[in-house]
């Protein structure tokens, strides 16, 4: 989906303007260092492209702009939880219509900040008061910031991901390092040598990744460097071709250009006491792979 051709609905800076996807608003940034487009659906960023590069993310060609549903691919923000643990999966945020509160910009790139706040719906979901700030930078390197403030009076305990979809050019020749020595997938402790290559459907929780793990993508021949803060582990995920076939918002072959690199609370165990603030972060550095 070309996010850029679609027409402009505002014009809020040189770099930045909306255009509106089948009721959904998106925030493009055209600026010379890189193009980008955010959904204020999720505050879920869709795609990162610096200037001559491929598109840092996946983003499914078949993926569901009703706003009923998380969009699948890009950036989707899961929180106040990750996965399961309570409804709906992957917390309310991904699924939640949030606010712009700012955007700046100079020759180096623009910063876009969103917002969001508890609402009767959330607090019917889960019941804190909560400022959820998404502090998107767009310049040759992407940084996503995901500040959660409590409001409250009381503590809450939050978890969540950045639930990165990265996008190779052949997952047969890609290979994720510096992943750390130790892995939970389907529930059992494994151990690692801090490397996979993704040969069948993974769904894996690093608990000792370091903090910055790294894709090496000789299709596309770039090395990303993936530098994560603030979690507690890091979550690799690929539905492989039987998940893929049966999954509505992805094309039966998709899972051959993505990966998911995730920046996660795999718990919901972060306690942040009253007016206390906690930062969930993911950058993503991509550099030219030395040919061989
Ligand atoms: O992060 C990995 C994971 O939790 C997988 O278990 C898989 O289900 C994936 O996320 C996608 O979840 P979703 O709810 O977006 O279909």
């Amino acid at each position: 989906m070309d996010f850029h051709s679609l027409p402009t609905t505002s014009v809020l800076s040189d770099a930045i303007t909306i255009c509106d996807h089948q009721g959904i608003k998106i925030i493009r940034i055209n600026h010379t260092k890189a193009t980008a487009a955010i959904s204020l659906f999720g505050g879920h960023l869709l795609s990162f492209k610096p200037k001559g590069q491929e598109d840092f993310l996946w983003m499914s060609q078949n993926a569901d702009y009703s706003g009923k549903v998380a969009l699948r691919g890009g950036i989707p923000v899961c929180w106040p939880w990750f996965g399961k643990q309570a409804s709906p999966s992957h917390g309310f945020a991904r699924n939640s219509i949030w606010t712009l509160k700012q955007h700046r910009e100079n020759e180096n790139g623009v910063i876009v900040t969103l917002e969001l706040s508890d609402s009767p719906e959330t607090q019917k979901i889960w019941p804190h008061a909560f400022r959820l700030t998404l502090q998107i930078e767009i310049t040759e390197t992407l940084s996503v910031q995901l500040i959660t403030t409590n409001t409250d009076t009381k503590p809450f305990k939050i978890g969540g991901a950045l639930h990165t979809y990265l996008n190779l050019g052949d997952i047969h020749q890609a290979q994720v390092t510096e992943l750390g020595e130790t892995f939970i997938e389907k529930n059992e402790q494994h151990s690692s040598n801090g490397m996979t290559n993704i040969t069948q459907e993974v769904d894996r929780i690093y608990t000792q990744a370091l903090p910055t793990v790294q894709m090496h993508d000789k299709h596309f021949k770039r090395n990303m460097m993936i530098k994560n803060q603030g979690n507690t582990s890091v979550v690799v995920w690929n539905p492989w071709s039987e998940l893929c076939q049966n999954m509505a918002d992805m094309a039966a072959d998709s899972y051959l250009t993505m990966l998911c690199i995730e920046s996660c609370i795999h718990e919901q165990n972060v306690t942040l006491e009253p007016n206390q603030a906690h930062t969930l972060s993911t950058s993503i550095i991509s550099k030219a792979m030395p040919s061989e």
